[in-house]
């Protein structure tokens, strides 16, 4: 008796988890957001992603935060795509700002990762804290206070500004939240993560 009546509950459960697994599958998830770049007392962080920048297969999310490393990442179907990286520290605890400044970047689909050093153009599913693709003007990327990343004070962290499919060129500018600084660059014209290691260091 108590069986029959929970079935129907329990096939719309099923119901619901299918269709949740279905939508978590998709990459590119509806644009919804457009946060805009706003002026910060910090210098933005600007570069350009040419035929002479590292490639790698990007990963996405579903957008899960971990200032511990560990956010689940998903290989993308999108391989071989120009990238930069950018080493960058907090000094308090709140949720950082990292917006894509439609006023000055020309990159038709970014996306930006941040990762726990190191990052490993290899394998860059390990060391994920958060990623966007579209949280920023049209397709332009956008790490909002919203999206609550905050990061922890002392330890270096590495942003991946990346194009969202292959064969994306063109300039890019990063409004920085006043809590993030820099603490280096690595050049772009370097693939593997020998190299990178040893121009960093
Ligand atoms: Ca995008
Ligand atoms: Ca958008």
């Amino acid at each position: 008796m108590r069986s029959k009546t929970l079935m129907p509950y329990l096939v719309l459960c099923m119901a619901l988890t299918l269709v949740a697994g279905v939508a978590q599958a998709v990459e590119k998830q509806p644009d919804l957001m457009n946060a805009a770049a706003k002026a910060t007392l910090n210098p933005p962080t600007s570069g350009s992603l040419t035929l002479a920048s590292g490639t790698y297969d990007r990963i996405y999310t579903s957008g899960t935060v971990d200032a511990q490393c560990g956010a689940e990442a998903f290989d993308s179907a999108n391989d071989g795509m120009y990238y930069d990286v950018y080493c960058l520290q907090v000094d308090d605890t709140n949720p950082i700002e990292l917006i894509l400044d439609a006023n000055g970047t020309n990159i038709i689909d970014t996306v930006l990762t941040i990762y726990c050093s190191p990052f490993d153009p290899m394998h860059p599913e390990l060391n994920v804290v958060a990623f966007d693709d579209d949280s920023g003007e049209s397709t332009l990327s956008a790490i909002t206070a919203a999206q609550n990343v905050a990061l922890i004070e002392g330890q270096e962290y590495w942003l991946v500004i990346s194009s969202y499919g292959a064969n994306m060129t063109g300039d890019y500018v990063i409004q920085k939240s006043g809590n993030v600084y820099d603490c280096g660059v690595v050049t772009n014209e370097l693939a593997t993560w020998g190299a990178i290691k040893g121009m960093y260091r």
